[in-house]
């Protein structure tokens, strides 16, 4: 809490030194009980950087200390102290065993951060630092011992225990309670420590690895749920199986475990062995989840199963590294993802999420490198930046590397780390060694904050038959830093005859006769000259988003449009039809300015006309060239946001394209509306993503013809990812069948909170004037609950990052309604409340009126006196 205190101070990466003590062994007993939970702790420690004399000093919160032991002698009062979150024992031996007790409230631990209680049963967070929250300990992730568990609970509330590694031992006691014992025979820093006690379910399989060795797995629910989890353990097994396939990387235990939670901060916690996940991402079935909701199952399960080896085996030297392990991580779910269903198609969404979230990132006072410098509370980095653009860091390094050289320098980081916590220059240093390269430019990735604009300049010499292609990159300036210096930008590119065929690619300073190639952009600016041109072609540039960086071209529509059409590039493709529209968006902008009403051009219409027509375009990748860029995405292109008219201009083009289309978006719907078997592969979710957007177009006429499609939709009861595509047609009507259809799917779904939360979410993402008024009350129903994080984030997050025109209200109605409920929780759970904030924080990006309200807003959160630092450090970030 930082009011009537100090200041809180930032931790900086330039003042890391190695752990002074370290701690070899933990050997952990559980006295489990909701309201006094008493924890024994004992451990080897062994002097390291601290000189002789130098005091123990070990992290610890919000734990009442019991007693200290010190080589078998308790400690009297006065041979330590506690204070300000520590325990300092000023005289220790060069080696000795201590054991500290202490207990700790479960049952009263809103924050969900170390031991708490979700559904009546434990579990624990401990990524960060929540370990500190269980017992006292070096919470630092340098500091890796082996942990062995005693967990003693209740038989009957708590039949089943959990920890980390392998069940060794269990047995009965005489008071009705039980004991299970665990070892974890692999190293581990303790932020990966977790436990789980009480009534679960359990679904089990086993996976034989590639040299033949079976594995368990398990993945345990609350009982009601064990049936929604064949797609989780499917996943999980195709997770197994591609690691081993593309890296060669096997698990390494017998048993493997994942644990349901319906109250947990984000998504999924890879602890080893025993993978803790909101609920969210474990449960599904065609009733109850959407396609969107099946894909990310699977990349999560995934996920935080290949942080087995890259984050768990391997681990972070300290939390300025997070990206090691994050940005890595997600790359490889990345991968796994693009193979196990459409490459390009996820290719797309990843950088359409690195655009719409990301970017705004790096160009608000939040911007950090993908490695920060520095921070209050590390929670508050758990970023787009560090995870998303720390992947895309990775994934340049496997663009300029190629495969082999990536998969070569992955090799070597095993064979030299293993076991070991590391830096983001010793994973570079991997992959530099490994492929003989020299990585020192390309490495101010990691170090400098912002996103590159590469600004590109065509010529041709019609004589010479040249090409020529001037690239100028610039990083602006962001509130942590001034300077920048060049980046290492691999630009993938091509050339496209004017007959729409591939030109080849002859490079003036190196032998190449392909289609396509990867430039390496160095310089501030550079000219790259292309021989025997027979003609103007035109570039295909950035393929694939081979960087994260903002192109800056002039192109002409025409060029856009027939970009849209003859791009070998799916994603170049793509790309030409969202840069046309957010032009077009633009301009009708200029157009209300002036008292015209906007209009989209027939041609606009034509070429989406003939995606959406194609004969060779997948269902996918049409429903993706026509999902157009969002107004936020939109914004980001503009000096000063106008939410008001950028809506308008928007909409008033969104809704002539669908009239323009009409018969077109009606035809396409007919040819997919009719499927009745419900499959996943690629195609079929394609078809219905397709199906969906065309009934949404449609919606936009407001017609009854489709406001009865749409009904129908819903009560023909296919799957989750239809019924939800037509009540959202029905969301944004004042019509009484909205009402009706709401009111029947929840009075349907309302004991499952998962469902409840999408009826939460489409209420709160309702374009409607009365939105506002819609989230108020939804805050008093009983579906809500303030304390649970997934409620909040489909009724308050949803509104506040997911409804733009209706939290940027004029009247600053939206921004009230969230600081008062920021106020409220951050003494609850302050990682949630400071994740919220955030959508106040980017007010310089919007008009003085609002931009006076927004400051408003933010001052009335800072000096509200149980401000907690993770909040205050985003706000004062935000003001300062
Ligand atoms: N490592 C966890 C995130 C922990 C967040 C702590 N505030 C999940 C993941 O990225 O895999
Ligand atoms: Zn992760």
């Amino acid at each position: 809490m930082k009011n009537d205190q100090a200041t809180p101070k930032p931790i900086r990466l330039a003042d890391y030194t190695p752990p002074a003590y370290r701690i070899e062994t933990v050997d952990l007993r559980f006295d489990l009980d909701p309201a006094t939970t008493r924890v024994t702790n004992t451990m080897r420690v062994r002097r390291n950087a601290a000189e002789p004399g130098d005091p123990l000093i070990l992290n610890g919160e919000h734990l009442d200390l019991i007693s200290v032991t010190l080589d078998g002698h308790e400690l009297g009062a006065g041979a330590y102290r506690t204070d300000d979150g520590k325990l300092t024992v000023p005289e220790v031996p060069e080696t000795f065993e201590l054991t500290v007790v202490t207990e700790t409230h479960p049952k009263d631990n809103t924050a969900l951060e170390g031991l708490y209680q979700s559904s009546g049963n434990f579990c624990t967070q401990c990524e960060a630092e929540g370990f500190r929250r269980i017992t006292y300990f070096l919470d630092r992730p340098d500091v890796m011992a082996t942990y062995s568990t005693t967990i003693v609970a209740d038989k009957t509330d708590y039949p089943v225990l959990l920890s980390n590694g392998n069940p060794v031992d269990a047995g009965e006691l005489d008071d009705g309670r039980h004991w299970a014992r665990w070892e974890d025979p692999f190293p581990k820093p303790c932020y990966l420590f977790a436990l789980v006690a009480g009534d679960l379910a359990c679904h089990q399989d086993a996976f034989t690895t590639q040299s033949g060795r079976e594995v368990t797995l398990r993945i345990y629910t609350e009982p009601h749920n064990v049936g929604r989890t064949d797609h989780a353990m499917a996943s999980l097994k195709k997770a197994m199986r591609w690691d081993e396939e593309t890296f060669g990387l096997e698990y390494d235990l017998d048993l493997f475990q994942i644990v349901s939670v319906d109250d947990f901060n984000m998504g999924a916690m890879e602890n080893k062995g025993l993978n803790v996940f909101n609920s969210k991402l474990v449960l599904a079935n065609p009733d109850t989840a959407t396609d969107a909701d099946f894909q990310a199952i699977e990349a999560v399960i995934a996920h935080e199963y290949f942080h087995n080896w890259t984050g768990n085996r391997i681990t972070c030297r300290d939390w300025f590294q997070l990206s090691l392990k994050e940005g890595l991580t997600v790359f490889r779910d990345q991968q796994f993802s693009a193979d196990m269903g459409s490459a390009p198609v996820k290719r797309i969404a990843d950088a359409r999420l690195l655009r719409t979230q990301q970017f705004p990132e790096d160009n608000g006072p939040m911007a950090h490198p993908v490695r920060p410098d520095s921070y209050i509370k590390i929670d508050n980095f758990y970023t787009l930046t560090v995870y998303e653009k720390g992947a895309e860091v990775i994934r340049m390094m496997h663009t300029l590397l190629g495969a082999d050289g990536f998969r070569k320098g992955m090799d070597l980081y095993f064979q030299r780390h293993d076991g070991q916590a590391v830096t983001c220059d010793d994973f570079a240093a991997c992959m530099a060694d490994a492929n003989g390269r020299d990585l020192t430019q390309f490495k101010r990735w990691y170090s400098q904050a912002g996103t590159p604009h590469l600004k590109v300049e065509e010529a041709y010499d019609d004589e010479a038959n040249e090409f020529y292609l001037t690239v100028r990159q610039h990083t602006p300036a962001t509130q942590d830093q001034e300077h920048k210096e060049p980046v290492v930008i691999p630009l993938r590119m091509g050339l496209i005859g004017r007959d729409g065929e591939p030109v080849r690619v002859n490079l003036s300073h190196r032998e190449t006769s392909e289609h396509d190639c990867v430039l390496e952009i160095t310089e501030e600016e550079q000219t790259v000259v292309f021989e025997g041109v027979p003609e103007r072609p035109v570039a295909s540039l950035l393929r694939g988003f081979s960087a994260p960086v903002i192109l800056e071209r002039d192109l002409d529509d025409d060029t856009l449009r027939f970009q849209m059409k003859h791009d070998t590039d799916a994603f170049n493709r793509w790309d030409a039809g969202q840069t046309l529209f957010r032009r077009r968006v633009i301009a009708a902008m200029a157009d209300l300015d002036n008292g015209l009403d906007p209009k989209l051009p027939e041609k606009d219409a034509e070429a989406y006309r003939e995606v959406l027509n194609s004969e060779t375009l997948d269902d996918a990748l049409k429903a993706e060239a026509l999902t157009l860029p969002s107004a936020e995405a939109i914004g980001e292109d503009l000096e000063t946001i106008d939410p008001d008219q950028l809506v308008q201009a928007r909409d008033a083009l969104v809704k002539q394209l669908a009239e323009a289309l009409e018969p077109d978006l009606k035809r396409a719907y007919g040819l997919r509306a009719n499927d009745t078997e419900y499959t996943l592969d690629a195609a079929a979710i394609g078809r219905r993503r397709l199906k969906n957007l065309c009934l949404a177009y449609l919606g936009w006429l407001e017609r009854n013809e489709y406001i009865q499609l749409a009904i129908d939709q819903i009560n023909v009861e296919r799957n989750m990812t239809d019924v939800i595509a037509g009540l959202r047609v029905l969301s944004h009507l004042d019509i009484p069948e909205r009402d009706q259809e709401l009111n029947d799917f929840y009075e349907k779904w309302k004991n499952d909170p998962l469902v409840t939360d999408k009826w939460l979410a489409l209420q709160a993402t309702a374009k409607r004037e009365n939105v506002i008024e819609d989230v108020k009350a939804l805050m008093e129903h009983p579906a809500f609950n303030r304390r649970n994080p997934n409620r909040i984030r489909s009724l308050i997050g949803a509104f506040a990052m997911g409804n733009f025109e209706g939290f940027q209200r004029a009247d600053g109605e939206g921004y009230r309604l969230l600081a008062d409920f920021v106020i409220e929780l951050d003494p609850v759970n302050p990682q949630i409340a400071s994740s919220l904030v955030r959508a106040l924080i980017r007010w310089r990006r919007f008009d003085d009126a609002r931009q006076d309200i927004l400051k408003q807003e933010l001052q009335r959160v800072m000096s509200t006196a149980s401000c907690s630092e993770n909040t205050y450090e985003v706000v004062s970030r935000a003001l300062g």
